[in-house]
């Protein structure tokens, strides 16, 4: 018996987060998909199974939405003195930030569950301020993010690319 990894499917809304689950998992109805913003309201499990041997558990989460809002949120209210982790727990038993952004804070503490998290990217998009924002509030909670593209055909990525190695996030899929 092996332990499962457990890997946290993270990003910006309508990326095609649960479409990669679907993908991932072989099953067509899994969750819910809509080309929409928050499709996906709540994190949803998901098993991996080798015959009795459980690999990994996937957790759909649902879309960032202002990451730019919880950034202000923990600039103004934690200590830059703090770890990323202490800052991120401080926003999570936060009621009111916990109230005013619910969605971020239930992808934040999936994050924090896991192992490592997949970061889905639409490589049609430029690297907004909202893209970088969504990265620094995911790093504060230390764990490793794999970067994975989606709509990436004809897309030159060299601006993600970059912005995502000044992250040290030298690795993508
Ligand atoms: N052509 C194409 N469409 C895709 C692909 N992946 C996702 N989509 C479409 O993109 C839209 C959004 O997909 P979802 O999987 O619901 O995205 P999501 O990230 O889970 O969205 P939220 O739950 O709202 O955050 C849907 O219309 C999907 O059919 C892809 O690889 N190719
Ligand atoms: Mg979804």
């Amino acid at each position: 018996m092996t332990t499962p990894l457990s890997l946290a499917v993270v990003g910006h809304t309508n990326t095609g987060k649960t479409s990669l689950l679907r993908t991932l998992l072989r099953d067509s109805t899994f969750g819910e998909v809509k080309n929409a913003p928050s499709t996906t309201r709540h994190v949803e499990e998901a098993l991996i199974n080798d015959g009795d041997d459980s690999l990994v558990y996937l957790y759909d989460t649902p879309g960032l939405e202002d990451a730019g809002g919880v950034l202000d949120w923990l600039e103004t209210h934690t200590s830059a003195r703090d770890d990323g982790i202490e800052r991120i727990q401080q926003f999570l038993s936060n009621h009111e930030a916990h109230h005013e952004f619910n969605q971020e804070a239930k992808v934040l503490r999936q994050v924090m569950q896991s192992d490592m998290a997949m970061y889905v990217i639409d490589a049609r998009e430029p690297v907004l301020d909202k893209y970088k924002d969504e990265l620094t509030i995911l790093s504060w909670c230390a764990k490793p993010i794999m970067p994975v593209f989606n709509f990436t055909q004809n897309q030159d990525l060299t601006a993600w690319t970059n912005m995502l190695a000044r992250r040290t996030l030298h690795v993508y899929a």
